[in-house]
């Protein structure tokens, strides 16, 4: 996604039949690696710790390939079917395999290169030495070696520090047969769960991630201008003209999609994940776009609410601005040590709260716009749009360097209204920093 340097040397196969491999890191450096790799070894500094990244599925092309989110953020590899084994210090690595140098540490592992393979899926990074110097990991040996090398570590260090297998159908995960493996090569191993370490170090942004996300904010704003213009044509076009149009934006300026873009009209803007994305848009309907662009592994995620033709009626327009307005109060009541990802839903609800505004609930019963909102406005941004979400813990106070999105809406099925305001903001001393265009003070520059 983000164009990496020329490939020193021939493009050409070498005697093996093998292109140049891919440049790993996708354009960080090896140093933003290493510093997250310390921070894990110590956190877990008598532990060996493995992880695996993702394996590609075998003869399907589908759906793309792409890398776990965590083994990428510890170590730059897209490989498929690679692992991440760091050791714990005053411990030999020669006890797992004979010749290796005792005070080594980081060892990445990875499949093979082969030639045959490789005409289908392309070069890949291999084990050996360009591989060290390309990633900074002190050894990159063959994935062939990984079990044999992790017996023999398991037998001087019973300790293991890994991701557990979570959430329903845990048992079929990756996570799940990593265990059960372990489990088989040290019975007396004891285990211990990363995910809320890892957790705690993913949602603290460094300068480059910021820069990173920055740029993923700003293509989503471009599409969302996109979007706009077609929304603004008028009666009788499409909401899939909309996400053509999205698309085009994203792939012209070299990103992909974080998501299935969102592009609800009418009562379809009521629906909180709608991706169909194929009915006739009439004038004077709101219209959610909810959006992210995924540019070099982070991702963007932006929602604005327009109005078909660009002109609202009297009721979408006072229920816009209060959405817009409890966003800005979200924002600029935002207190450093205080606020987490509850309380700023709990300041939105109330906001809404104290609104003379009502609707009607599908019984019949007229209610106050805190009603109106069945989702929390906030979630952590990063690699995943979703960042570790099963792992944060939503009542901690954000701190500096966390990336969060603000995304209060109301929706009124029974009136065919849905309105989101989303932004995507960086947590600092001084506040809440827009990573993209601010949502403006008044709601008329909005639809
Ligand atoms: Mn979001």
């Amino acid at each position: 996604m983000i164009p990496v340097t020329a490939n020193a040397g021939s493009p050409h196969a070498d005697e093996k039949g093998l292109l140049p491999p891919p440049h790993p890191l996708d354009g960080f450096t090896q140093q933003e690696f290493i510093m997250r790799r310390a921070g894990l070894r110590q956190r877990f500094p008598a532990d060996v710790i493995i992880l695996q990244g993702n394996v590609e599925s075998p003869g399907s092309n589908v759906l793309p390939y792409r890398q776990n989110s965590t083994f990428f953020y510890y170590t730059g590899v897209d490989t498929p079917g690679a692992s991440m084994v760091l050791l714990p210090g005053g411990f030999s690595a020669a006890t797992g395999l004979r010749g290796l140098q005792p005070d080594l540490q980081e060892f990445l592992f990875l499949p093979d290169r082969n030639a045959v393979t490789e005409t289908w899926t392309g070069p890949k990074l291999g084990p050996g030495s360009l591989t060290e110097e390309l990633t900074g990991f002190q050894k990159c040996l063959s994935s062939n070696s990984l079990w044999s090398a992790v017996t023999g570590w398991l037998k001087q260090c019973p300790r293991v520090a890994l991701l557990a297998p979570f959430g329903a159908g845990s048992n079929v995960t990756p996570e799940f047969q990593l265990l059960s493996r372990l489990r088989d090569i040290a019975p007396v191993a004891s285990f211990q769960d990363i995910s809320a370490a890892v957790a705690n170090q993913r949602i603290i942004k460094s300068p480059a991630e910021v820069e990173r996300m920055e740029r993923a904010a700003s293509i989503t704003m471009a599409a969302q201008h996109a979007a706009r213009a077609v929304i603004h044509k008028g009666d009788g076009r499409n909401e899939c003209e909309v996400e053509a149009a999205v698309m085009q934006a994203f792939y012209s300026r070299g990103a992909a999609a974080a998501f299935a873009p969102i592009i609800g009209s009418g009562e379809r803007a009521t629906v909180l994940h709608y991706d169909q994305n194929n009915q006739s848009m009439v004038q004077g309907n709101s219209v959610v776009v909810d959006i992210g662009a995924l540019l070099g592994h982070y991702c963007g995620d932006i929602t604005r609410t327009y109005a078909v033709g660009g002109q609202w009626s009297t009721r979408h327009r006072e229920i816009a601005a209060l959405v817009l307005a409890a966003h800005h109060h979200v924002v600029n009541s935002f207190k450093l040590g205080e606020d987490t990802v509850e309380t700023f839903a709990e300041k939105c609800k109330s906001f809404y709260r104290e609104s003379p505004l009502r609707s009607k609930k599908s019984d019949g019963t007229e209610a106050t716009m805190d009603n109106f909102l069945p989702h929390g406005i906030s979630h952590h941004l990063g690699l995943d749009v979703h960042d570790v979400h099963s792992s944060v813990n939503w009542t901690q106070p954000l701190t500096p360097g966390c990336v969060v999105t603000i995304e209060p809406g109301l929706y009124l099925p029974m009136e065919g209204i849905g309105v989101r305001l989303e932004n995507d903001y960086l947590i600092t001393e001084q506040g809440m920093r827009c990573l993209a265009e601010p949502l403006p003070q008044s709601v008329d520059e909005l639809p």
